[in-house]
């Protein structure tokens, strides 16, 4: 990459990989993601209410219900309507989260007519890919690859380290994508922040996660369950592409030619 494009990236691309010291959230890029950024939001509303309003009462209380502000205490026990107020009113907060909770929860699992299957299996200590959908005119083959991340020697100049891998996974914007997730040895856990993705690939059973990814880039993310020396080597990196360009990309991958540039 060019130093320039690097600027340019740097000025107008989201933030589909982490940056240095980042404390917030990845840009999202599909609907799941940014209804989770939504509630994150929601929830920090609460929170901070809350944080506030508890950490004002306990200072309260120390500094004005001591031996020395309040040499004779009151000697009431019991307070029927203070009670009631406690009980309630967190119970209603309860009930106005919960409700944008299991909207949100059960979305995560919402398959909408599918076109794409794209079968994810996780290696110790590498990521495999099966378009089943679509197999070559001469021998029927599907298209099938590994993905391994690329050493930092391997890097080109403005690539991410640890994050780059050497075959990365296309797959169309706009689209209902269907994806399956499994593991060939032990737990793994594939994992995009952008996409709002983190699925566990457990071996012998096959997870079912939707996609539908609203704009073009490039998507990084990485195994996030511990599953062996290398577990920090094997990133994932998705780049989302127009239809049209998905096809070209099938056809010329199915047919084993060699993608121009
Ligand atoms: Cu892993």
């Amino acid at each position: 990459m060019k130093f320039e494009n690097i600027i340019i990236n740097k000025l107008f691309s989201y933030c589909d990989a982490p940056e240095s010291w980042q404390l917030g959230i990845q840009d999202p890029a599909t609907p799941i993601a940014e209804g989770m950024i939504f509630f994150h939001n929601y929830l920090m509303f609460f929170l901070i209410f809350i944080g506030i309003f508890v950490f004002w009462m306990l200072a309260e209380i120390l500094l004005r219900f001591n031996s020395v502000q309040n040499p004779v205490p009151q000697k009431f026990t019991h307070s029927s309507l203070l009670e009631i107020i406690w009980t309630i009113i967190p119970a209603v907060v309860l009930v106005i989260i919960a409700i944008p909770s299991f909207a949100l929860l059960y979305s995560l699992d919402e398959i909408i007519d599918p076109v794409i299957t794209l079968k994810v299996i996780g290696h110790q200590w590498y990521w495999s890919y099966e378009y089943s959908d679509y197999a070559s005119l001469e021998g029927g083959e599907t298209l099938a690859f590994d993905s391994y991340m690329t050493p930092t020697s391997d890097l080109v100049f403005g690539s991410f380290r640890l994050l780059e891998v050497d075959n990365r996974v296309i797959l169309p914007i706009n689209t209902h994508i269907r994806v399956l997730v499994t593991a060939a040895d032990v737990i793994h856990n594939w994992a995009i922040p952008s996409l709002g993705i983190k699925i566990d690939a457990t071996p012998g059973r096959l997870s079912q996660v939707p996609v539908f990814i609203k704009r073009e880039g490039t998507y990084y993310g990485m195994c996030s369950e511990i599953c062996g020396v290398n577990h920090a080597f094997m990133p994932i990196v998705i780049k989302g592409i127009t239809t049209d360009a998905f096809i070209t990309w099938l056809s010329y991958k199915l047919d084993k030619l060699v993608l121009p540039n």
